[in-house]
């Protein structure tokens, strides 16, 4: 045991605890014929738990740990911490990327070494461990060589940096059993289109990901390949919108049946859509991967990265999750780090004690919803005229033959309420 979370104890389900304690969450609960656990398959990330250090555009790190120097002792501490970390929470998977687990070197060969020797470092924990690796990705947006995007950059020697360096993320993933490989856009779009080729950029950036793709098959790699849509920031225009800009990413170079998506809460939230709405379009075009479960503060227009804390917003995503029938190799990734006054390791430990209890609200009040089964019935009904004979062929007809009909016909259609206060009270009843 490190000297950091020395005080604290591992969490446990006491539905009356006013202490420390998951009030909710109980992974061995069977909910809607599932093990709670199973179902929200909660993961860390590492990156803004262990390497973050609190800083924002006024000011610098507030966050003072032991391992934050760039040496690979340091990086063995971290990850040490984190170990205890996920055992404290008893969370099933983390996830990681490059630059969080190992320091960077002064070439690409030293940073790879460095990376290779935490790689190992990391399995030798997860033995020890019941947490697995949820995702792996590239750091492609941090260092300064990627200010203009890793795949879309106009040098070709950082699209090279770039590709090598999510071959050897791939490649680590792969040794470590992870269940899928992420692609965030980081700085792939743009500030100003004045410098900026943007058909270029965009084939550059379908290229690479069919690179990403035909690596995944050489290596066999069994997971799936997510891409996590994003709006703005850090780039003016960033080239992966939202679910459905990248749908058509995906089918413009052959990539629909290969890619699935990373879906953020907050990052819907910025893309002026619900989370539900991301939700529910990626399940309608089979791309459903995986979940970053971190909400947006929603006056202030930017990716705050907030631990989840409304379950009638969760209880609504995990609704769309559960109809699109759970998840697969995908999970709950809390991509969420605390408010920089929070210095405390006990912070860390409430942070995501808290926004797994709500997950766990808003998953059972989405079973429950599921289960009664009277939005699903006001919805089939709403649509019902379409399962008739005269609806369903009229999709196999004309406009010509239509007009014909309608011209012929008798009483005007008469228009039906939606229903959505009452839809709305329904919901309510569960949350
Ligand atoms: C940033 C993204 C990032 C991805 C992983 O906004 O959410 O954290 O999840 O690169
Ligand atoms: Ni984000
Ligand atoms: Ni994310």
């Amino acid at each position: 045991m490190t000297e950091f979370f020395k005080d604290l104890n591992r969490l446990s389900y006491d539905p009356d605890s006013t202490d420390l304690a998951f009030r909710h969450y109980n992974p061995d609960e069977v909910v809607a014929g599932k093990r709670m656990e199973d179902h929200l398959r909660f993961a860390v990330a590492y990156w803004h738990s262990f390497a973050w250090p609190g800083g924002d555009p006024f000011g610098g790190p507030t966050f003072d740990r032991p391992w934050f120097d760039e040496s690979m002792q340091s990086a063995r501490l971290k990850a040490d911490v984190a170990f205890e970390m996920f055992d404290l929470l008893n969370v099933p998977f983390f996830c990681w990327h490059d630059a969080d687990i190992r320091p960077e070197g002064d070439t690409f060969a030293e940073s790879l070494r460095n990376f290779q020797e935490m790689v190992d470092y990391l399995g030798t924990k997860m033995e020890a461990s019941k947490t697995k690796l949820l995702w792996g990705t590239a750091n492609l947006f941090s260092h300064r060589r990627f200010m203009a995007g890793a795949a879309t950059n106009p040098d070709p020697e950082i699209f090279a940096w770039s590709a090598a360096t999510v071959k050897n993320c791939m490649d680590a993933t792969h040794k470590l059993g992870g269940q899928n490989y992420v692609l965030w856009g980081g700085r792939e779009g743009y500030e100003t289109l004045l410098n900026t080729d943007l058909r270029r950029e965009r084939q550059q950036a379908g290229r690479f990901l069919q690179m990403a793709v035909e690596y995944k098959h050489k290596i066999g790699f069994k997971g799936a390949i997510l891409v996590e849509p994003k709006p703005q920031e850090p780039s003016k225009h960033q080239y992966d919108y939202d679910v459905a800009t990248v749908y058509g990413f995906l089918k413009e170079f052959g990539l629909e049946g290969e890619v699935q998506m990373n879906i953020e809460q907050g990052h819907a939230i910025l893309a002026g859509h619900s989370f539900e709405h991301e939700l529910a379009l990626a399940a309608s075009l089979g791309i459903l991967g995986s979940i970053d479960m971190n909400r947006n503060d929603y006056q202030s227009g930017w990716d705050t990265d907030q631990f989840p804390n409304n379950v009638p917003e969760v209880a609504l995503a995990y609704y769309e999750v559960l109809k699109a029938g759970g998840f697969t190799t995908g999970g709950t990734n809390f991509d969420a780090k605390l408010r920089r006054q929070s210095l405390d390791p006990v912070d860390l430990i409430a942070g995501h004690a808290g926004a797994m209890d709500v997950c766990a609200r808003g998953l059972k009040a989405a079973a429950a919803m599921l289960e009664d089964g009277t939005l699903e019935a006001m919805r089939a009904e709403r649509y019902a005229g379409w399962d008739s004979a005269e609806g369903k062929a009229l999709l196999d007809s004309d406009f010509a033959t239509i007009a014909a009909q309608v011209e012929s016909g008798g009483t005007p259609p008469e228009p039906r309420s939606g229903r959505q206060e009452i839809l709305e009270n329904i919901v309510n009843r569960f949350v």
